[in-house]
């Protein structure tokens, strides 16, 4: 069994565990309502204030927050430190739109970096090791994360970032990368890759891996941890409540163990909303118990997945959430990237000469995200000769990566041959078999 990095906050028991989740709950609402405006105006509107939350079935009393009501607040209105407190910055990956912008505090990043050296102890991640953090450096959080969490185990980290894959393998082998931090999408094109790079991943030093940022399945578990001979975790986490580090797998891989000392998990209906019970499929809903720089009460995620108490074979108390299986919302994530479909179509309609009919699909060829528009042409577009077509196709590329940035392939089909629907259209497809 690998090392439990925080025995005390990781091992609660459950008395202790709720009475220190209300008393950080009394604090953080009362915090977020006397700093940040916006959450003063939304308890008021709900007719609620701090001096209610009088036990834990109390937070139901309180408003949710969504990812709208961040957009609105750019750039800084969900702050409740002021500027000269906040030390760093992440924003959403998302392309289209105003980003969610989160500040940090010294506190919070201290926050950030203890989830992490949880995580990665989860993983196996001793002093040791050596990380190869092949998450994206920058604002988004997966990189930093990483780096912040490996760091205070007093690991080896090696920041390359994502990308330069051949550059990935030569030093994974010529450093003795221990530990492979990416998304699970990238681990299977690096396993692929080795191949073509004569590199042979049985002689290697890679024991463990730490993936998450986007759905996966125990299926892509199975390949991983068969081509590339490793142990394969899987982390969750948001920038909206810190970044990755949220949850994460121990070795027993059954759930991720929810950091509940930190972040307060709800499940909801996400019809109407409702509290719903233990091991009840629906929406996750995390309250940050102790963020400084953007406290998030009643965070919805869109994040399908249930929450399961009991006892853990690795000895931690924490409760633990299945794997992520959908949205309720039509987020994706392209290569990591948060897309929202409708962002495309707005795009699409942007464009003259083309119907309302398309369709979206998305496909996993070579281990790789891979995303078509199939898009019906007018009439007259259709009639038009080849050499204009083309000419038009590729401009239909280049706008929607301009708006959306994304590149993706678009197909121009005959008009009235897409299918239409009478109830809700299916417009996309994706046939990655992340389910
Ligand atoms: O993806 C943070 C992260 C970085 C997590 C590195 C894990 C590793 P965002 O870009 O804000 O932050 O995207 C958050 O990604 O709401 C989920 O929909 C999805 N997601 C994150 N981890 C997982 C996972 C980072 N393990 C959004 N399984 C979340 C499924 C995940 N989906």
């Amino acid at each position: 069994m690998s090392l439990i990095w925080n025995k005390k906050a990781e091992c609660l028991l459950p008395i202790e565990k709720d009475q220190l989740q209300l008393e950080r709950l009394q604090h953080i609402v009362k915090y977020a309502c006397e700093k940040v405006p916006y959450y003063k105006k939304a308890f008021d509107k709900a007719g609620v204030k701090p001096s209610d939350i009088k036990s834990l079935k109390d937070i139901e009393k309180l408003p949710f927050t969504s990812k709208a009501e961040l957009r609105d607040a750019y750039p800084f209105g969900m702050f409740a430190a002021p500027m000269e407190e906040i030390v760093e910055i992440h924003t959403s990956s998302g392309t289209t739109g105003k980003p969610v912008v989160m500040g940090y505090t010294t506190a919070d990043i201290e926050l950030w970096s203890e989830v992490m050296a949880r995580s990665l102890s989860m993983a196996g991640c001793t002093k040791a090791d050596i990380v190869q953090n092949a998450y994206g450096y920058g604002l988004f959080t997966g990189g930093l994360g990483v780096h912040y969490g490996a760091r205070k185990i007093g690991a080896n980290v090696i920041p390359i970032s994502a990308g330069n894959t051949k550059r990935q393998l030569e030093i994974m082998r010529d450093f003795g990368t221990t530990i492979l931090t990416c998304t699970p999408s990238y681990a299977l094109f690096l396993a692929e890759s080795a191949k073509d790079d004569k590199i042979d991943l049985k002689s290697l030093k890679l024991r463990s891996g730490v993936f998450g940022a986007e759905m996966w399945t125990e299926k892509m578990r199975e390949e991983i941890e068969k081509r590339l001979h490793i142990s394969a975790t899987n982390i969750y986490g948001l920038t909206e409540i810190i970044g990755p580090g949220v949850a994460q797998e121990c070795e027993v891989k059954n759930g991720l163990h929810l950091q509940e000392d930190l972040f307060y998990p709800e499940i909801v209906s996400p019809e109407n909303l409702s509290v719903l019970s233990e091991g009840e499929k629906g929406e996750l809903v995390l309250t940050t118990l102790t963020r400084e720089g953007t406290p998030m009460i009643r965070f919805r995620t869109k994040d399908i997945t249930s929450l399961h108490r009991g006892e853990c074979k690795c000895g931690r108390t924490s409760i633990k959430m299945d794997r992520i299986t959908g949205r309720s919302d039509d987020m994706l994530k392209i290569r990591g990237v948060i897309v929202f479909p409708s962002s495309i179509e707005k795009a699409l309609l942007e464009i003259k000469g083309l119907e309302p009919h398309y369709k979206i699909i998305i496909t996993r060829p070579h281990q790789l995200d891979e995303i078509e528009v199939q898009v019906e042409a007018s009439e007259i577009l259709f009639s038009d000769e080849i050499r204009h077509m083309e000419e038009t196709k590729k401009n239909i590329e280049n706008h929607i990566e301009k708006s959306v940035g994304l590149k993706l392939k678009v197909t121009l089909v005959e008009p009235k041959t897409l299918p239409r629907s009478e109830g809700k259209a299916k417009r996309v497809f994706d046939q990655r078999e992340l389910k």
